[in-house]
């Protein structure tokens, strides 16, 4: 499906607000939606229940139904609003959802999409959300969008199409907006690991991080027994590696976030700060934006993160954007005796041949577990 023939069909069906997370299968439509929608009208929120809310205001201001796009991940960020905000039973606000279909069943994909996958639809269907799966053929799709657009109008109720892999033809993002870092992530996240010592563990977050951290391993002929990829539940490392640092008061816990998952759950950074714990280290390589999933821009450049760690309670916070002065700055933030957080400013993009780990998960934590726990 060609992206533009869906956008113009969304507008002219009224849809004047577009917003979500980023997704890899829904990219080719989200750098469609960057493009050629003025920013008043399309938001990247930091997860996805934010997209339903949002979404729901914009109803509650014009009375229009918005777009919400999202990977399937994204379904458990938004369960609460959609059963307590959106649903029939409570407010019964319409809004479209699009949904990116991860781990289809019979579809090779990587382990943390399988489950989900195979839910997607039943996860709908208990909630009580109509849904199609999109055709490719747009000719197909047209009458299926107009209809769900006829559902929500007359029973105020969200619709959500399941969106497959190779749905939509190709569109690169022309609009990019990238920071002015030269610093490549995985030479970053390599420079840390060479500075650390064997007893410490690293907690990376679901993405390119993780896959360059294992990567950095084997390209050094290390083992991947001191580090923990979360490659799914994006937003969630840094309270995995806090939950790790609160027993393990002997071994520096260092969580690898990207910006995009810092924004996603960032509360858990007061609470991180709340404990202060002098081996907890937590680094955000930020590039400004979702890179794993075709680099749209995240909202972050509006803030500043060293300075969002100290207001949230950490005692120390760095920023850095080359290798000078990351290797300046490595040796205070890997002594200080406290809660420390360290800012690496990155440019977007990551090698065309880039890996991803060869052991399921399973053997990832046994392996880790044996090493922490030895
Ligand atoms: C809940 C959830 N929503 C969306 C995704 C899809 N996703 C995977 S990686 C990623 C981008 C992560 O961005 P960031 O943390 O900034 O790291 P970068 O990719 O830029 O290195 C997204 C949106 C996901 N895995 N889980």
């Amino acid at each position: 499906m060609n992206v533009a023939d869906l956008y113009n069909l969304l507008k002219e069906n009224n849809v004047s607000c577009f917003c979500g997370v980023p997704d890899s299968l829904l990219k080719d439509f989200c750098a469609y939606i960057t493009d050629n929608t003025e920013e008043k009208n399309h938001t990247i929120t930091a997860n996805e229940g934010n997209a339903i809310a949002l979404a729901s205001g914009h109803y509650l201001a014009t009375g229009n139904p918005a777009v919400v796009y999202m990977q399937n991940s994204g379904i458990g960020n938004c369960v609460n609003p959609l059963l307590s905000l959106t649903d029939e039973e409570v407010y019964n606000i319409p809004l479209l959802m699009l949904i990116g279909w991860r781990g289809e069943p019979d579809k090779k994909d990587e382990p943390q999409h399988i489950k989900q996958g195979k839910v997607t639809d039943k996860l709908l269907e208990v909630m009580g959300i109509k849904y199609e799966i999109m055709p490719e053929d747009f000719q197909i799709a047209k009458p299926m969008i107009e209809n769900a657009f006829k559902y929500m109008k007359e029973t105020n109720a969200p619709f959500a199409f399941i969106v497959r892999k190779g749905t939509f033809e190709k569109y690169s993002l022309k609009n990019k907006k990238q920071n002015t870092s030269e610093f490549k992530r995985e030479e970053a996240i390599e420079t840390v690991i060479k500075n650390l010592s064997e007893k410490d563990i690293i907690v990376s977050t679901t993405g390119h991080i993780s896959r360059e951290v294992y990567e950095t391993r084997n390209r050094l002929d290390q083992s991947h027994k001191q580090d923990f990829l979360t490659v799914g539940s994006m937003g969630h490392s840094s309270s995995i590696a806090l939950g790790i640092a609160l027993q393990k008061s002997n071994r520096k816990v260092y969580c690898f976030d990207g910006d995009g998952a810092f924004l996603m759950h960032q509360g858990a950074i007061i609470v991180n700060a709340s404990k202060n714990l002098s081996n907890f280290k937590h680094v955000v390589f930020n590039n400004e934006a979702h890179d794993s999933v075709g680099s749209q821009p995240t909202s972050i450049n509006v803030a500043n993160i060293s300075q969002i760690a100290l207001n949230s309670g950490y005692k120390k916070a760095y920023s850095v954007s080359t290798k000078t002065d990351l290797l300046e700055i490595l040796p205070e933030f890997i002594s200080d005796n406290c809660a420390a957080l360290l800012e690496i400013k990155v440019k977007c993009g990551a090698r065309e041949d880039l890996g991803r780990p060869k052991e399921k998960p399973q053997e990832n934590k046994t392996l880790f577990m044996e090493h922490l726990n030895g």
